[in-house]
């Protein structure tokens, strides 16, 4: 599929999953779900509470609290349990969209209510920063913000839709990026409406 490039090292594919893949992804993440409840993550230190909540897909998933702050682990923080298996889907998209030589490792699975916002951060928890994160956007629209490796370089803001994808590799991966806003009711995927945002990445070299 024909990639739209936003900025060097960002990769747009909109529309890379159609509604009926859109419905089936989201049957295998509600069972997911059940397996491994959405948790909400603290910050490191102060305990404050993110807006978003999270699970994780894949043999190894992202987690955040006070004491022991950012990690990948094996396990769901609160069950003990291994997170759930990747979704083939999720593994079709990873080798159709990244040329990395191994297979995605974690899926964090962001859920965001209608005031669920995500502040400018970068992704470095990662022990390789080779692979790119591919990111792919459910339900209700959001307005995603991409800078540069700066906290302070100017921005630039793009609308991402139910089924968008985005990769971000090359002088991308360590951008300051976040989510400002969802829009509610404008999508009909999540019968309560609200987003879910789904991040593939690589934590291991290959
Ligand atoms: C650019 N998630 O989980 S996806 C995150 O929509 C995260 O939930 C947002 O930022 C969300 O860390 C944004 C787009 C995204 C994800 C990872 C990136 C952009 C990125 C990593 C490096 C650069
Ligand atoms: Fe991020």
């Amino acid at each position: 599929m024909t990639a739209i490039p936003l900025a060097p090292g960002v990769a747009y594919h909109p529309g890379w999953l159609d509604r009926a893949g859109q419905e089936a992804l989201l049957d295998e993440l509600r069972e997911a779900v059940r397996a491994a409840p959405l948790f909400t993550p603290t910050m490191p230190r102060t305990g404050r509470p993110f807006s978003v909540r999270m699970t994780n897909l894949g043999q190894l998933g992202w987690v955040s609290d006070k004491d022991r702050g950012y990690r990948y682990q094996p396990t769901h923080p609160q069950t003990g349990e291994p997170w759930p298996a990747m979704p083939a889907v999720l593994e079709r998209l990873w080798s159709s969209v990244s040329t990395f030589p191994a297979p995605a490792e974690a899926c964090l699975v962001n859920h965001y209510d209608p005031k669920a916002k995500m502040g400018l951060h970068q992704d470095r928890d990662e022990e390789t920063f080779e692979a790119p994160v591919v990111s792919l956007s459910l339900g209700d629209t959001a307005l995603f913000r991409i800078g540069g490796l700066n906290r302070n370089d100017p921005t630039r803001s793009v609308k991402l839709e139910s089924g968008d994808v985005l990769v971000f590799g090359g002088e991308a991966r360590l951008a300051f990026h976040g989510i400002d806003r969802v829009y509610p009711g404008t999508s009909t995927l999540l019968p309560q409406g609200g987003r879910i945002n789904l991040t593939l990445r690589r934590v291991t070299p290959a």
